[in-house]
């Protein structure tokens, strides 16, 4: 059985489907949580699903994730531009992980533009709306298996 797959969701998530409609959909975090454990499941993957405010339990999560996740999906929401912290900590996680924005970052203001945790990611997922963390666990069950 393989390890579980880490997913980390970064500051003001908890907040989806609440507010900014127009730009993060109506889905809440619950509801996203619900679809990873069944899309991972049929995959024959287990989901460790978080979300935290603060920097330094998400740097935490990803320590954690060094001896007991087979790969990491993040969405560092505001972190992703300026989280020295998070990005030294993924630098040491060495199996696959993904940087997932349910928005399209580039097709917004220029504070959106630069991330971080891009230097690191072994893959980014961006703009899929909701269905980008379903799309990054079938991503990053076949970047596993083939590991
Ligand atoms: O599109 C994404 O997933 C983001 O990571 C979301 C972050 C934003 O800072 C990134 O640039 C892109 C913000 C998350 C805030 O979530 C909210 C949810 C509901 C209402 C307001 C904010």
């Amino acid at each position: 059985m393989n390890k579980p797959i880490f997913i980390l969701n970064g500051p003001n998530l908890n907040l989806l489907g609440q507010r900014e409609p127009h730009i993060y959909g109506t889905t809440t975090l619950a509801d996203i949580r619900e679809r990873c454990l069944n899309k991972a499941k049929a995959l024959g993957f287990a989901v460790d699903f978080r979300q935290s405010n603060f920097e330094g339990e998400l740097v935490e999560s990803v320590h954690q994730a060094r001896t007991d996740a087979c790969g990491i999906i993040i969405n560092p929401a505001a972190y992703t531009f300026t989280s020295i912290a998070i990005l030294d900590a993924l630098k040491t996680f060495d199996p696959p992980k993904i940087e997932l924005h349910i928005s399209n970052v580039h097709a917004r203001e220029s504070i959106y533009h630069n991330s971080l945790i891009s230097r690191v990611a072994t893959a980014i997922m961006i703009g899929f709306g909701a269905d980008g963390y379903e799309l990054a666990i079938q991503a990053m069950a076949g970047m596993v298996t083939r590991d």
